[in-house]
């Protein structure tokens, strides 16, 4: 039914029809295209439908999904099996508070994550890495000079979505990755006064590599975003995302809300036996926290032992 497009097939141009009524087309949708699909100057053909959604990366403007910006949810990218979390070592600082909500959003829309440090010859990943030791969690280590082959066998075969903050090194990747690419690519400075450097997603793809047979996979490259609201994600689900916590919560009494207020969350004794690092504990209940309404505003995503802005 959605036969894939290969790469020397043209780029074709397409509009929604009428039929689809008030569902959007988002990154990521596979579509049905019928009328002009030639790809000639000037053609145009129109999208009639939109397969069924293998996975949809969600996120919310804020976490408190009682106010206005908490209900406004956004769909980043449809059928990502990936979501490569960007977070430069430095300039900007990595802020763990946005990682592991990323982790939130990838194990709840299914999707696997990949942790991707940018900017590694400006300061070491020890202690990001550090603080997801329990995790196992896949990552890369990305300099000007790396060679992009690991990443490139990480991408290979799949739709992976880029993730990060303004600044983070998103684009600069994809140009990397994807020479032809031509991504625009900002100033960190400029970024601080608000400027997002892309703004529109961008799926692209890998081009194939010469010792590697096979789909050399996509890369979807998105705007830098502010913070990562999980609004939409129930508070049992929340907890998915702390897989290196999870097991510990078998012990809590009924109805155990697993915040600092709870005298018998088990979570507790889990930290205190060494099981988990107690700074993911109380991520945790950061995000637990927002979710209504409490918690700092000014900087929602960065955890005590994140390094401070602009050091
Ligand atoms: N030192 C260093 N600088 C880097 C590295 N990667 C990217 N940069 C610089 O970081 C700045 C921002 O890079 P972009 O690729 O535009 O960042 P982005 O994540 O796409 O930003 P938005 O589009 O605003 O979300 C540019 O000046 C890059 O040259 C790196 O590995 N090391
Ligand atoms: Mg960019």
């Amino acid at each position: 039914m959605f036969p894939d497009a290969g790469p020397d097939d043209p780029t074709v141009t397409a509009m929604r029809a009428r039929e689809l009524g008030r569902k959007s087309v988002v990154v990521g949708d596979r579509v049905s295209l019928v009328g002009d699909t030639s790809g000639a100057p000037g053609a145009l053909a129109r999208i009639v439908r939109i397969a069924e959604r293998r996975s949809v990366l969600r996120r919310t403007a804020e976490d408190d999904a009682t106010t206005a910006e908490g209900r406004l949810e956004r769909v980043v990218v449809a059928n990502a099996d990936q979501l490569v979390i960007v977070s430069a070592l430095a300039d900007p600082p990595p802020r763990t508070g946005f990682i592991d909500r990323c982790l939130v959003a990838a194990y709840d829309a299914d999707i696997e994550p990949l942790l991707c440090l940018t900017k590694a010859d400006l300061a070491g990943p020890e202690a990001v890495l550090g603080y997801y030791t329990e995790l196992e969690l896949p990552y890369v280590l990305i300099r000007p000079d790396s060679d992009l082959a690991a990443l490139r066998a990480l991408l290979a075969g799949r739709v992976s979505v880029l993730v990060g903050h303004s600044g983070v090194g998103k684009s600069t990747l994809v140009n990397r990755l994807v020479p032809e690419a031509d991504r625009a690519v900002g100033t960190v400075s400029a970024i601080g006064r608000g400027r997002h450097t892309s703004t529109s997603a961008v799926a692209l793809r890998l081009p194939p590599q010469p010792h590697a047979d096979g789909d050399p996979g996509w890369i979807i490259d998105t705007p830098g975003v502010r913070s990562f609201g999980l609004a939409h994600v129930s508070a049992e689900s929340l907890l998915h995302g702390f897989p290196d916590l999870v097991e510990a919560t078998v012990d809590c009494p009924a109805n155990c809300q697993h915040t600092a207020e709870e005298a018998d969350c088990a979570l507790d004794a889990w930290v205190a036996g060494g099981k988990a690092d107690p700074r993911r504990l109380a991520s945790y209940r950061r995000l637990l926290a927002s979710r209504s309404g409490e918690g700092d505003p000014r900087e929602p995503e960065r955890n005590p032992g994140d390094p401070l802005a602009g050091s």
